[in-house]
C-alpha cells in the first residue's frame, strides 16, 4: 500500500496566538519581535501576520526597519513559553490523529509530520477528509489555523502544506506528484538553499522537472555522491524517509477529548486511566522514570489551564501517576464551574531508569501550580 503522510504547519504562528489573545488586534498589522539586549532599538522580526506581510515585513527583518515600513503596526515582544504551551496542545491533537504512537514527528514548534496510511486505508479521499478534521479540531480547540499538506511521502507532504497558505489543504496523490513538482522553480524543492540553487542555475537547470531529467552521474560529478543522488530522487518526488518520533524530548504527554463536555468525575477518571496507560507504556518502552506530573484541562469555552507537581523522587509508577493526576482534576473541578472538554497528562524530568523502582516510590511535595 502507498504511504499517506500529512504535514501540518501552523499559520503565522506566534502572531496568530497574539491575535487570538487580543481580539482588538484583528485587521491590524501584528509584528512579533525578538528584542536584543539593546532593547527595542535592536532586535529582529520573529514573525508577523499576513496584513504586515502584505506591507513587506517578514521574519528576520530588523524591527527598526519594520517600524519604518509600517509605523501603525502593533509591535509585540516574543512570549516563547506561552507559544510553547499552545504548541504542545496542538501537537497533542496532531499526535492523536496519527496511525500509531510512533507515527508522529514534531519538526519544530509549529510543524509536524504524521502518518495516516492505516487510518485511511491508503485512500487519499479519506486522507483529505481526515486532514479537514484535523484542521477543524485545531481551529476549535486552539482558535488558530494551520495549513495541511498530504502526499505519498514527507517531501511531498511538506511541499504541499506550503502550497496553499494560510488555512489551506493540498492533497497530492501519487499519480500527480510529477505534475505538482515539475513546473516549480528549483528553489522551491525542500532542502535546496541559495548556494545549490545558484550552482544548478549555472548548469542550466531552472525547474524541478529540469533537475529530474538530468543524468544522475552529472549531478554526482557536480555535488558528490550523496547530494547528487538526493537531488535526483527529490526532484523525481521520491523520499523514503520514515516518519519517526524524535525521542530526545524530556517529556511524554497525551491529551484526548471527553465524549462530550462534562464535569462528571467518573467520566474524567475513565479517560484519565486511558491517558495514564498510554503515557506509562511509553515511559516503560523508553525505560525512563519521571520527576514531574503535569495535567491540562481545556474547558468548554476553550480556555486552557495547567497544573504541575514535582515529585520528591523520580518514579515509574502507574498508581502514583494516576493518583496525582486525579487530585489535580479534582482541584480543577473545585476551581471552576465550567465543563471539561479535553484533558491531558504529561510526565517530565525524565531520567533513565536504574532499576529498584520500589526504593524510590515516594511522591508528593513541592506542589506548584500555574
Ligand atoms: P514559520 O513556520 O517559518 O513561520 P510562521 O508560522 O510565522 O508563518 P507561516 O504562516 O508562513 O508558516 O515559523 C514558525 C514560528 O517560528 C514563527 O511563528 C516564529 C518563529 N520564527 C522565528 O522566531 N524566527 C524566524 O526567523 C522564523 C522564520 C520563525
Ligand atoms: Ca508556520
Amino acid at each position: 500500500m502507498e504511504r499517506v503522510i500529512v504535514h501540518v504547519d501552523m499559520d503565522y504562528f506566534y502572531a496568530a496566538i497574539e491575535e487570538r489573545e487580543d481580539p482588538s488586534l484583528k485587521g491590524k498589522a501584528v509584528v512579533v519581535c525578538m528584542y536584543s539586549n539593546r532593547g527595542e532599538e535592536g532586535g529582529a522580526v520573529s514573525t508577523c501576520n499576513y496584513v504586515a506581510r502584505d506591507a513587506g515585513i517578514h521574519s528576520a527583518m530588523p524591527c527598526r526597519k519594520a517600524r519604518s515600513i509600517k509605523p501603525d503596526a502593533v509591535f509585540l515582544p516574543v512570549r516563547k513559553e506561552f507559544y510553547e504551551e499552545v504548541s504542545e496542545s496542538v501537537m497533542e491533537i496532531l499526535h492523536s490523529s496519527a496511525d500509531k504512537e510512533e507515527a508522529f514527528e514534531k519538526v519544530s514548534i509549529d510543524e509536524a509530520f504524521l502518518e495516516i496510511t492505516e487510518t485511511c486505508d491508503g485512500d487519499f479521499d479519506k486522507a483529505q477528509k481526515l486532514g479537514m478534521e484535523i484542521k477543524g479540531e485545531v481551529k476549535k480547540s486552539e482558535r488558530i489555523t494551520c495549513s495541511v499538506g498530504i502526499g505519498p511521502n514527507k517531501l511531498i507532504a511538506k511541499m504541499a502544506s506550503s502550497f496553499n497558505k494560510p488555512d489551506g489543504i493540498t492533497v497530492i496523490r501519487p499519480e500527480n506528484v510529477q505534475e505538482f513538482l515539475g513546473a516549480m522553480p528549483i528553489k522551491k524543492l525542500w532542502g535546496i538553499g541559495r548556494v545549490t540553487e545558484e550552482k544548478l542555475t549555472e548548469m542550466g537547470i531552472v525547474t524541478i522537472a529540469d533537475l529530474a531529467d538530468r543524468d544522475v552521474m552529472e549531478l554526482i560529478d557536480a555535488f558528490g555522491k550523496n547530494r547528487g543522488t538526493w537531488l535526483k530522487q527529490s526532484a523525481s518526488g521520491i523520499d523514503e524517509s520514515p516518519v519517526k518520533e524524535r525521542t530526545s524530548s524530556d517529556q511524554i504527554g497525551r491529551m484526548a477529548s471527553l465524549k462530550h463536555d462534562t464535569r462528571d468525575e467518573k467520566m474524567i477518571s475513565e479517560l484519565m486511566d486511558e491517558l495514564v496507560d498510554s503515557v506509562m507504556s511509553k515511559a516503560v518502552a523508553r525505560n525512563v522514570v519521571f520527576g514531574t506530573v503535569t495535567t491540562t484541562v481545556i474547558f468548554s469555552n476553550f480556555k486552557t489551564s495547567t497544573k504541575s507537581k514535582t515529585l520528591t523522587h523520580a518514579v515509574s509508577d502507574k498508581d502514583i501517576l494516576n493518583r496525582n493526576a486525579m487530585e489535580m482534576m479534582q482541584q480543577f473541578l473545585r476551581e471552576s464551574t465550567l465543563n471539561f472538554r479535553r484533558i491531558g497528562i504529561r510526565i517530565g524530568n525524565l531520567q533513565e531508569r536504574t532499576g529498584q523502582k520500589s526504593l524510590f516510590d515516594f511522591y508528593g511535595v513541592n506542589a506548584c501550580q500555574h
